[in-house]
């Protein structure tokens, strides 16, 4: 199975660490900087990383310091390794793909298939073809033109995103595809923080956070939900750590015990490498997957309790008036709760809700920050509405050390979007590129990711051209996800990397290698930089300073004007050649278009950027009703069969999505293995396993079996009938049509698997 290797790499478990970063992650750091290219590179990248005259990182969407930044380690583990998996000196040329055949590919692990290196030249898979071969730029152009023109329709081409591109690449890349004929931009914001744009721009009018870094170091609060900092957002420890130096209290949710929540070594501080421990979380409420809407109301509850007895002293009852609408009808259902039934459906006991409402009681400047454990379920839009609620209640939006804190996935996802990379633009954004370019862009909506999944399987769509990213192992129902994708004339990727997406591919295939963040990129004999957005609005220069390992690299906003080019030709009304020659001209069209960019060259070039304009951060919110929206919606019910299982799938610590860097999970104590189930001891005593033993895993929505082979199970801290499992290798499970409301996001955090003992050997 090219698209679901199985593979075993010898688990060895260890008992959790407590403490999160501190000199094991030094270590690591290194380790993964020296394997993949010599320390005088390895350093120079690093010397560079998110300086202000640097490079951003290609790893998450945290923020940088507004002010001061440290002079030589402005960065975590974890952007120590997104570099070393970018800058690595390995590259992959035509030699390299004459000896390895597109199946021989497809029998190697993800976590092999990215150790072979960089993609050094552009290589074409011919129809029926075995090997890749080498092709020039020119010939791959005029490969896509030819079949994009050839499309009945522009609506049978999908252009996919993935959050790493820069802003430049994306506002042209949405261009080149609008004037083409099309909305179908599905972007990986589709499967990760899409429930979190729809929920907050329905409640408070815009689909960002409110938050800024210096309101999570002000916050009395913080709430954190469904989300992993330690490993996902290492830096975000630091936030945390000076709001706790400030007084803050942490409250935690989580069905796992999450190293990164618990304790904290900076190491980039004396005391860090001292091993002087700062304690994160006050209160850790560890939730059943997905109980997190029936412990929000709960804590609610009791708030209201407490207004009630002592009018005007916990809720914010003037913000309440004048700034929001719903409020009694939004209290009127929250009255038709028991505190014992919200207990029980959370998992949480009543005592440890009192102490999570006893310290918001009388306290406004709270903020709540979430992640992929919220936004991946079904009723994801509905809960993460419910925390607004809450807030709402508290007056804690609009206004210092207050607010929302949706934490971004991948570097530049929130960019993206502002750009327009989205498949339902704003009429008033399709209707500036009118008047800016003078052609009409398509007015219907196209397809998201689950939807171009299904089109491609239909034949509906039949080329698929991607800006970076891993198609198919990020989505979700591997198996009828890779049907689509071989049902396609073409798939194109313009990547970085080799990845399981060119594996498994269309009729024909296209790979073409890009710079990276990290790369030096020179045009017209000039340094160019492309600029990010990140999770909290502030856009920024990105400058890279490496050596590019090959000759054939382009940069991606050059690959759009020349695509473009060869695509739409002399009738196209965009100035394509002038946007390659130099990124101030992309800048300026920018600023053109879209609003709060004004003065963007200029203003981009100040240290450290500028902030996005942001309603909600100053109180405006431009909803439907003018107000910020209250929201009445039922606690989910998660029924489950006798033999039945929740399942999330979740992220190592030695992963970027489906980059595998390493084996390790070291915060969870497991060691150099993935294919393993995490389960609660009784579960796995009374469903007849025992720790260690091989399982498969199955799930049957839709009358559907799909299955996962060969998994470890490790008997872990998690709430009964909880499981946890890496993400990609269980995507295979997801299904395809369970997806959030609303937001159409894959329930990738609520897979509900049957455990089957499996005849599959795990010895190596
Ligand atoms: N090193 C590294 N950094 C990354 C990434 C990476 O893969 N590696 N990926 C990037 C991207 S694109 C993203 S979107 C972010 C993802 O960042 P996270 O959202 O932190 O990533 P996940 O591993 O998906 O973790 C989800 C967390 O939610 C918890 N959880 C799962 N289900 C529930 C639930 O129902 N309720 C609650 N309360 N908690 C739940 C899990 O136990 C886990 O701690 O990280 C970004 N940064
Ligand atoms: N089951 C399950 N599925 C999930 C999730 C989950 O939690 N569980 N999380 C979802 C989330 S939050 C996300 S964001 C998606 C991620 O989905 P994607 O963004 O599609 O996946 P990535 O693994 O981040 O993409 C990695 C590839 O991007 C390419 N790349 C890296 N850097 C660059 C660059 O600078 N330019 C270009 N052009 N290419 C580059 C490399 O070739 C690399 O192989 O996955 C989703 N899928
Ligand atoms: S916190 Fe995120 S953006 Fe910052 S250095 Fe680490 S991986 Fe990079
Ligand atoms: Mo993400």
């Amino acid at each position: 199975m090219e698209e679901n290797p199985v593979k075993f790499t010898g688990l060895k478990l260890t008992k959790p660490p407590t403490v999160a970063a501190g000199i094991p992650a030094v270590w690591s750091s290194m380790k993964h900087i020296l394997e993949a290219m010599n320390a005088f590179r390895g350093t120079k990248a690093l010397l560079q990383l998110n300086q202000k005259h640097g490079f951003d990182c290609p790893g998450c969407a945290w923020p940088d310091p507004d002010d001061e930044r440290s002079p030589i380690a402005e960065y975590c583990e974890n952007g120590a390794k997104a570099i070393a998996e970018e800058a690595t000196t390995r590259k992959l040329g035509p030699a390299f793909f004459a000896a390895n055949s597109v199946a021989s590919l497809g029998e190697l692990t993800d976590y092999e298939i990215g150790k072979k290196g960089r993609i050094a030249q552009p290589m074409y898979l011919a129809p029926g073809a075995t090997h890749y071969t080498a092709v020039s730029w020119k010939d791959a152009y005029g490969k896509i033109a030819d079949h994009l023109r050839q499309l009945e329709s522009p609506d049978q081409a999908v252009f996919y995103t993935s959050g790493r591109t820069s802003n430049e690449a994306a506002f042209l890349y949405q261009l080149m595809v609008r004037e083409y004929g099309t909305n179908n931009l599905p972007d990986c914001s589709n499967m990760c923080h899409e429930s979190s744009g729809v929920a907050l721009g329905e409640a408070v009018g815009i689909g960002k956070g409110s938050v800024t870094l210096e309101d999570i170091h002000q916050a009395e609060v913080i709430i954190i939900l469904g989300q992993n900092p330690g490993t996902n957002h290492p830096r975000m420890l630091t936030a945390l750590q000076k709001a706790k130096e400030n007084g803050a209290t942490i409250i935690a949710v989580n069905p796992l015990m999450e190293t990164g929540l618990l304790n904290f070594l900076n190491p980039q501080t004396v005391k860090g490498m001292l091993q002087m421990k700062a304690p994160l979380t006050d209160i850790f409420l560890q939730v059943k997957i997905n109980g997190d809407m029936a412990l929000l109301k709960a804590i609610t509850l009791l708030l209201l309790e407490e207004e009630e007895k002592n009018p005007g002293t916990v809720f914010d009852n003037a913000f309440i008036a004048e700034q929001t609408t719903g409020y009694d009808t939004y209290i009127s259902h929250l009255r038709q709760h028991r505190l014992a039934d919200l207990a029980q459906a959370c998992g949480i006991s009543p005592e440890q809700i009192r102490e999570a409402a006893a310290a918001l009681l009388h306290k406004t400047k709270i903020v709540a920050c979430w992640a992929m454990g919220l936004t991946q379920h079904k009723n994801a839009v509905d809960t993460i509405r419910e925390i607004v609620n809450l807030l709402l209640l508290k007056g804690s939006i609009g206004k210092p050390g207050a607010g929302t804190c949706p934490v971004r996935g991948h570097s530049n996802v929130q960019g993206d979007r502002t750009m327009g990379i989205y498949e339902k633009p704003a009429p008033a954004f399709l209707q500036k590129l009118e008047t800016v370019y003078g052609f009409k862009p398509p007015q219907h909506h196209g397809y998201d990711v689950v939807n171009a999944i299904h089109a491609m399987y239909k034949g509906d769509a039949k080329v698929f051209i991607a800006m970076g990213g891993n198609f198919l192992s990020a989505t979700p129902d591997t198996t009828y996800t890779a049907k689509a994708l071989r049902n396609c004339d073409l798939t194109v990727h313009v990547s970085t990397k080799l990845n399981r997406s060119h594996i498994v591919h269309g009729r024909e295939a296209l790979i073409l290698p890009c710079l990276g963040r990290s790369d030096k990129d020179i045009q017209q004999q000039e340094t160019q930089f492309v600029t990010c957005e990140n999770s909290m609005g502030v856009v920024q220069m990105s400058k890279g300073s490496l050596q590019p390992i090959s000759d054939h690299l382009k940069s991606e906003p050059l690959i759009v004007c020349e695509l473009a080019q060869a695509l739409l030709g002399s009738q196209s009304k965009v100035p394509w050649q002038q946007y390659a020659l130099h990124y101030d001209y992309i800048r300026n069209a920018i600023e053109q278009v879209i609003p709060g960019f004004e003065n963007y060259n200029k203003r981009v070039r100040n240290p450290g950027g500028f902030y996005l304009p942001n309603g909600s951060r100053v109180g405006k919110f431009n909803t439907n009703t003018g107000k910020a929206n209250f929201n009445v919606a039922d606690v989910p019910e998660n029924p489950l069969g006798p033999d039945e299982f929740m399942m999330m799938t979740i992220r190592s610590h030695d992963q970027f999505n489906t980059t595998i860097y390493g084996l390790d999970d070291r915060y969870r104590g497991v060691r150099s293995e993935r294919r393993v189930i995490f389960m609660n001891p009784e579960d796995i005593r009374s469903s007849g396993f025992s720790a260690g033993q091989t399982v498969d895993l199955y799930n049957y929505h839709g009358q559907t079996e799909r299955a996962a082979y060969g998994f470890i199970i490790v008997a872990y801290n998690i709430p009964e009938r909880c499981t946890a499992t890496y993400f990609p290798e269980t995507n295979v499970l997801v299904p395809v049509n369970t997806v959030a409301d609303k937001s159409n996001t894959p329930v990738s955090k609520g897979v509900i698997i049957k455990i089957k003992s499996s005849t599959i050997n795990n010895k190596i």
